[in-house]
């Protein structure tokens, strides 16, 4: 799916900004039909819920309205118009004035509404945006209402993060030819010193197609005409970690001497293998060091925000980090972008998190049925799940920074049913995306014994928090189960193992004589101890620490004003910890401790 953008035929205007807000419960039946009730009005993109002083708005559950007056450009007579929404968490449904005209499930993804039919340019229209973030056994992530003692239906989920929502990304009215560039995909490869750029082009028409590859300098550096075809790039230069470097590849539609639509589109020339317990980027093993992160910060709570974005790179490159894993959900598109040109490697993960009945919030629940039973969550999430995966391959699929897909993070992959549940899935990725592993991270309790999910995928990710939820404060005992645990998986399957989170929740401030949990002094121990056993062996291909930062959680007697399982404080200041896992990185430079390189 390509991102709006402006070009030679495409125009844009951004609709990011204040709208009218409110709730279903203060609305009439059918809110599109005029102005929205009450006077409150909240900015695009943010999330809803901490804007307010207000409980009804950051407990809300079900359907909230945004509301704005748009005009279409005079000029855009005989052109498609959409409204490109960034997301809508977690189902979106989209009116002008009366009219439906798109509706969407998960949160995390893009969608349009083609508007042509029923507006005019020149004119003005009602745009009304409805988001609803109720969760439930069909939505990814799932979750369910629960009514308290007191007759107050309450929203849990099987994750810890605050489900956040609205409109957390940009809404764009954009433009585009009638025939048109629908899709491009591109795939790359090198041998010796040339590069190769295979692509594809999806058109809207029978205009002629027509692609040119211009290198950094603006250099056209290859050409080629027809909707598929092969670029040779003589004297590549390869998209690196830690030194992106990025072609354009400009594709055309073309009549004759008339331009019919033109779009352009970075390309990175770099190639990912997984060969027996290595991760090979560009033919080199690759070590991961970095965090898995979330789109979480003060008052905006999910709602993009490019000085966090460009702030939390720094932060990374400052700390050493080559990598990051879009936990638990895909991120705004303009993340990747921007990895693409800063050279970050992206794990890039859908929304299916909480595949796991036995958790509650964080905590173990009681009696659930066995989560991949139809008594669980069944066959209609295994097609939800199957929809997040399209829609995250057909947005994503040509970033150079992405590297490896991550099905889904922490499901019950030890109960019964859940390699049923997961072959289908590996199958759907790898045959939407051949050239990228794939992943689905461990929880805790499943290990390589038990576990039946790993044989499935090309690379084995593991939680794990030996010294936190088991052996907190006793080190000593962690460490020996850490690398009993390690050990099984790497012996068990030809496969590279990396950790996708370790991690102790740790109150900045708080420091320790004795190493105490919760001080920053046990949280620098706590990454010594994981860092000594990681290096015992070679056929580990990362370290991604559980948090970037401190985030907001649903409340719960695990969690004290969030997890503070962060590097940084949810205001990016850095704990102790920030130093000692810098002075590792820099160290290691992307290289496998005890290898030659290193
Ligand atoms: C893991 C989850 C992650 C949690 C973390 C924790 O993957 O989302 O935040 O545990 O408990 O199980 O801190």
């Amino acid at each position: 799916m390509l991102k709006p953008l402006s070009t030679d035929t495409r125009e844009l205007v951004s609709l990011d900004g204040l709208w009218r807000f409110a709730l279903d419960s203060e609305e009439v039946p059918e809110p599109w039909n005029g102005p929205l009730a009450g006077d409150r009005e909240v900015p695009v993109p943010a999330s809803y819920n901490d804007l307010f002083i207000d409980e009804a708005v950051r407990d809300h559950i079900g359907w909230a309205w945004y509301q704005r007056d748009v005009r279409v450009p005079r000029g855009w007579e005989g052109q498609r118009v959409l409204i490109r929404v960034g997301a809508a968490t977690h189902n979106g449904v989209v009116y002008v004035d009366g009219t439906k005209v798109a509706e969407h499930t998960g949160g995390y993804t893009p969608f349009d509404a083609d508007i042509t039919d029923v507006v005019e340019p020149g004119a003005r229209f009602r745009l009304t945006i409805g988001v609803d973030n109720e969760l439930t056994k069909r939505t990814l992530p799932p979750g369910h209402r629960v009514t308290g003692a007191d007759g107050v239906d309450r929203l849990t989920y099987h994750h810890d993060f605050f489900n956040y929502a609205g409109l957390a990304r940009s809404v764009t009215l954009h433009s585009m030819p009638r025939e048109h560039i629908a899709d491009v995909t591109v795939t790359t490869g090198f041998e010796g010193t040339t590069g190769r750029v295979a692509y594809r082009i999806d058109a809207i028409g029978d205009a002629e197609v027509r692609v040119s590859l211009r290198d950094a300098d603006g250099e056209v550096v290859a050409t080629g005409m027809g909707a598929e075809g092969l670029l040779e790039v003589p004297d590549v230069t390869l998209w690196q970690p830690g030194a992106a470097y990025l072609y354009e590849l400009e594709t055309e539609l073309v009549r004759g001497d008339e331009l019919v639509d033109a779009y352009p589109l970075a390309v990175g020339v770099r190639t990912v293998e997984v060969r027996g317990q290595q991760f090979l980027i560009n033919g080199e093993p690759f070590y991961f060091t970095g965090f898995g992160k979330h789109e979480d910060t003060p008052v905006r709570g999910k709602g993009h925000d490019p000085a966090y974005l460009v702030h939390d790179f720094e932060l990374m490159r400052w700390i050493g980090a080559n990598s990051f894993r879009t936990s638990h959900y895909p991120y705004d598109e303009e993340v990747l972008d921007y990895a693409d040109r800063q050279g970050f490697v992206v794990i890039d993960e859908t929304a299916a998190v909480g595949l796991n009945l036995g958790v509650s919030g964080g905590m173990t629940a009681r009696n659930p049925p066995l989560t991949f039973s139809e008594e669980g969550l069944g066959v209609a999430m295994l097609e939800t799940h199957k929809q997040h995966l399209r829609e995250l391959i057909a947005r994503d699929k040509n970033h150079p920074s992405v590297v490896m897909w991550c099905v889904a993070n922490e499901p019950a992959s030890q109960e019964v049913g859940a390699d049923e549940y997961f072959a289908p899935l590996i199958e759907l990725t790898r045959e939407l995306d051949p050239t990228r592993p794939t992943t689905v991270t461990s929880w805790l309790m499943s290990n390589a014994e038990n576990d039946r999910v790993a044989g499935l995928v090309d690379v084995i990710g593991i939680n794990r928090y030996f010294g936190w939820y088991i052996d907190n404060g006793n080190l000593g005992s962690a460490e020996v189960r850490l690398e009993q645990d390690i050990r099984a998986w790497l012996e068990r399957h030809d496969k590279p193992v990396m950790m996708t989170e370790y991690g102790a929740d740790t109150l900045a401030g708080l420091r320790s004589l004795h190493g105490s949990s919760w001080s920053e002094e046990y949280q620098v121990d706590y990454f010594d101890m994981h860092h000594r056993v990681f290096d015992r062996f070679p056929g580990f291909v990362g370290e991604h620490v559980w948090n970037f930062a401190d985030f907001r959680t649903t409340a719960g007697v695990a969690r004290v004003d969030g997890n503070k399982k962060g590097i940084f404080t949810r205001d990016r200041r850095p704990k102790s910890a920030a130093f000692a896992l810098r002075r590792r990185w820099l160290g290691l430079g992307g290289r496998k401790p005890g290898t030659e390189e290193a």
